[in-house]
């Protein structure tokens, strides 16, 4: 077949499809419409994953897993704006891990906030300025991100998802040469996870060859500016600044995976039956030993997986008293969990139930 045929046969493919995603969309209308008369949410990530599930286990031609993920999220981020649209805050600047973890979820065409703190982002949710934030979590490498867990605490809004992302390190630079790099730009962590590249290529330099900034995306910018200098950031932030990527995939580990939480006001998840469930529990001091142990127990005579335990300071008074942030499978209305949640209605803050990503 000549070239011209076989594009023949793809544009009457592309036909049928933008026809059969023309009607899809219809039906989302009508979705929407139902939605507004029950008000009911239109974000839902566990009809979401059921779909590709759906989809992945059918698939018998070419496309994979990541493929159909791809393309389904932004069929339905297309469906979401088309029922409402709904703004996206995230911690920026633009290009950062979690602008990347945000598109993950939220396609190319949603209305996106990029905000200066892990504050801002709950502060844009809380006012009704966004509709959801996305917010880092945890790194497996460098453990939790205390201001997110702390903020969780202070105020009212739940988890809604959680996207994990591995995340990859990129080597880029407008330099001809490596010889010609005068400095590198980047974070302090980043700088942290590539110490074998770096020490491999750039063994020699002093400190201040390698220059701290607030963010990688930030290095990638200043990379763009200085042509002598380069860049350890992320493949979002190297693109979007137009800088040249030299070396991918630098990072030490290629384990390095960060977790993030979408996080929204007034928001219930449904059950999809593999759910997580996050609360922070507050014990009571009775100056006992041995509470955090009972308490612990009751997860295992329940029968349920405690997956987490993060402590907290609870910043009060002069002693040390802690809270703790817990994670376990399960959705909060199953019976096992009501069992413990009930018992402790004081001491527990639930703050989510959401479909497990991994
Ligand atoms: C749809 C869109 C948005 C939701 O997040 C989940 C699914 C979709 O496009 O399939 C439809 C819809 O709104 C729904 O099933 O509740």
């Amino acid at each position: 077949m000549t070239l011209e045929e076989l594009r023949q046969q793809i544009d009457e493919l592309d036909n049928q499809m933008l026809d059969i995603l023309n009607k899809r969309m219809e039906v989302v209308k009508y979705v929407g419409e139902l939605k507004k008369t029950t008000q009911t949410v239109i974000y839902r990530p566990e009809r979401e994953k059921q779909i590709i599930d759906r989809l992945a286990a059918m698939s018998q031609g070419l496309l994979n897993r990541p493929a159909i993920e791809a393309i389904y999220l932004e069929i339905f981020a297309v469906s979401r704006n088309l029922e409402l649209p709904e703004r996206i805050a995230y911690l920026g600047p633009e290009g950062s891990f979690t602008h990347q973890a945000a598109e993950s979820r939220f396609g190319a065409m949603s209305d996106y906030l990029a905000l200066p703190s892990i504050r801002s982002v709950f502060e844009s949710v809380d006012t009704g300025r966004a509709r959801f934030g996305i917010v880092p979590i945890e790194n497996n490498l460098e453990g939790i991100v205390k201001e997110t867990i702390d903020l969780l605490n202070e105020t009212d809004l739940k988890i809604v998802s959680e996207i994990i992302i591995p995340v990859h390190f990129t080597f880029a630079t407008k330099a001809e040469k490596l010889s010609d790099i005068k400095k590198i730009y980047s974070k302090d962590i980043a700088f942290g996870q590539c110490e074998n590249f770096l020490h491999e290529y750039f063994s020699n330099k002093d400190e201040e060859f390698f220059a701290q900034v607030d963010s990688t995306s930030k290095a990638a910018k200043l990379a763009a500016q200085q042509p002598d200098t380069a860049a350890v950031c992320s493949h979002i932030a190297a693109k979007l600044f137009d800088v040249p990527i030299l070396f991918e995939n630098i990072q030490d580990s290629s384990q390095n995976r960060t977790r993030f939480f979408i996080i929204g006001k007034d928001f219930v998840n449904q059950r999809s039956g593999n759910d997580k469930t996050t609360i922070i529990a507050k014990l009571p001091e009775d100056g006992k030993p041995g509470t955090l142990v009972r308490f612990l127990q009751e997860f295992e005579s329940q029968g349920i997986n405690l997956v987490k335990i993060e402590s907290r300071p609870a910043k009060e008074g002069d002693s040390f008293h802690f809270w703790f942030l817990m994670e376990f499978d399960g959705y909060f209305l199953d019976e096992n969990v009501q069992n413990i949640m009930q018992k402790h209605v004081s001491d527990i803050k639930w703050l989510g139930s959401y479909v497990k990503m991994m």
